[in-house]
């Protein structure tokens, strides 16, 4: 085999590795815009896997090395230019308020961000309860909230998570 070939073939093992390092599935995309007299925005990127979503982006904007609250609620509405249009959280199942990752929550309840010194919280989870275009707990259409305060997974039905920073609306991409 020639030289050239071979790193030809090179080139095509690592494209297909890298592919398969690339989550693929049902995605869709959330721009955080401010909430009137707030300056947080960002991007988010859900990708389902299975039966989990991978979700992941950066804030700013945020209180230097605060917890924010981060939920999917129940509305894709942020007309109200408080957040408050998107109503509560995203919670098709009826279950209690909660920790995204154990016990009973919300569908829409997610890790709080956390803000960097910078007020930048870049992050990457899965979540176990939301889905990409498909089933109950489906998120296109529906809100995306990032609160003031930190979420505390206790108080019913919002986490005590205080006023709404930025608010999108969860679309198909
Ligand atoms: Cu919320
Ligand atoms: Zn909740």
């Amino acid at each position: 085999m020639t030289l050239p070939l071979l790193s030809l073939l090179g080139l095509v093992v690592a494209t297909a590795l890298a592919g398969c390092a690339t989550p693929s599935g049902p995605r869709a995309t959330a721009n955080l815009m401010p909430t009137t007299g707030n300056s947080t925005m960002g991007s988010v990127r859900f990708v389902q896997v299975g039966a989990r979503t991978v979700v992941n982006g950066e804030v700013r904007g945020l209180r230097p090395g605060a917890e924010h609250g981060f939920h999917v609620h129940e509305k894709g509405d942020c007309s109200s230019g408080d957040g408050m249009s998107t109503g509560g959280h995203f919670n098709p199942t009826g279950s209690p308020h909660g920790n995204h990752d154990r016990g009973m929550q919300h569908a829409g309840d997610l890790p709080s961000l956390k803000a960097d010194a910078a007020g930048v919280a870049t992050f990457s989870f899965e979540s176990p309860t939301i889905r990409v275009g498909n089933g109950v707990t489906d998120i296109i259409g529906k809100g995306l909230i990032v609160h003031r305060d930190a979420d505390d997974y206790t108080t019913q039905p919002t986490g005590n998570a205080g006023p709404r920073l930025a608010c999108a609306v969860i679309v198909r991409s």
